[in-house]
């Protein structure tokens, strides 16, 4: 709960940082301490997730691409109604729309009666994809919404009309199992019997290769990790001293999870201005930032017909390394 006005107690401002101080304070005061990968984009850290996407060791960006490419005809024809019926193409975590852009492509190319509404948590993010719709797609309709996925499913249900909701990049991949379950159904009871829901999934393969993606050779990934220190250190008036601490991540290939921790390469003290506080770390003790959930299509099927959910169509690429995966409601 917020602090009230009048409670003397040390705590955080209550500004926009609030919720991050929270967070904070509720992670790294757990015996297994973490903080929420949710916190990785700001950005700087945006900018070093462009720079993932490019790696040669990061395969899921490249090969949802190719995909895409690969299918976009039949994904696009079983997303859009028949007979050009208006629809909206939802995209929860829309990011660069790089990916989304070759079904847009293809939507229009096919005459589509779409308005396409891109959610996003960076507003930065949706204008400059909003900007580069209109110079690319001009005859596209776009209603760009600045949201989190829990606004943005509210919002939803207000939704009349056919609708085709778009969750790509394995984003689903960093949901806890139970959190997991919980959005998926959130989801679905926004569905009506002809809405449609394309979801991506990064799939179990070569456990080496998992976790080579996440452990590139260049250090971009470990950047991208540590960036959370700097933007405590930036937002909270923490002292992390970024030399003590680095990135350590591993795949457990039988619960299908790679998980990513900052290690602490001494015993120190770190000062959280914002909390009015500080935390001890002992020599080699780990904070979790993230994990990334591997999936089977027989775990897939599962996931779906828990929330009510039926696969219709599995599209992947041809070494079934990743898969885009389209749900219709169960009846
Ligand atoms: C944005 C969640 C798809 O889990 O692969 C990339 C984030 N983290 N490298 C993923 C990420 C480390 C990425 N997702």
């Amino acid at each position: 709960g917020q602090a009230s006005p009048t409670t003397a107690a040390p705590g955080p401002a209550p500004t926009a940082d609030f919720a991050l101080a929270q967070h904070v304070l509720e992670g790294l005061s757990r015996p297994q301490r973490a903080l929420s990968s949710m916190y990785f984009y700001d950005e700087a850290g945006s900018r070093l997730f462009q720079q993932i996407m490019e790696l040669p060791e990061y395969y899921p960006t490249r090969t949802e691409f190719q995909l895409l490419t690969q299918h976009r005809e039949a994904i696009c024809a079983a997303l859009a109604p028949e007979n050009q019926a208006a629809f909206h193409l939802l995209e929860l975590g829309a990011g660069d729309g790089l990916k989304t852009k070759i079904l847009l492509r293809q939507l229009l190319e096919a005459q589509a009666n779409v308005v396409y509404a891109p959610v996003d948590i960076s507003a930065s993010a949706l204008e400059g994809l909003a900007s580069s719709l209109r110079h690319e797609m001009p005859a596209l309709q776009v209603q760009p919404l600045v949201a989190e996925y829990a606004a943005a499913l509210a919002q939803m249900r207000a939704q009349a009309g056919r609708k085709a909701v778009l969750f790509l990049g394995s984003n689903i991949g960093n949901f806890q199992p139970e959190a997991r379950q919980q959005f998926l159904r959130a989801l679905s009871s926004q569905l009506t019997p002809n809405d449609r829901l394309l979801i991506g999934f990064d799939l179990q393969k070569n456990p080496r290769q998992i976790r080579a993606a996440y452990d590139d050779a260049q250090g971009v990934t470990a950047a991208f990790n540590l960036n959370l220190l700097t933007r405590l250190n930036r937002e909270l008036g923490a002292d992390f001293d970024l030399g003590q601490w680095e990135h350590f991540t591993d795949y457990d290939p039988q619960a299908g999870v790679i998980r990513s921790y900052l290690v602490s390469r001494q015993a120190q003290q770190v000062r959280i201005g914002a909390l009015g506080r500080s935390f001890g770390f002992a020599a080699w003790e780990t904070i979790h930032t993230e994990n990334s959930y591997k999936f089977t299509l027989p775990q897939i099927e599962a996931l779906g017909a828990a929330a009510g959910l039926a696969v219709q169509q599995v599209f992947a690429d041809e070494q079934h390394w990743f898969a885009d995966v389209l749900f219709a409601p169960q009846d």
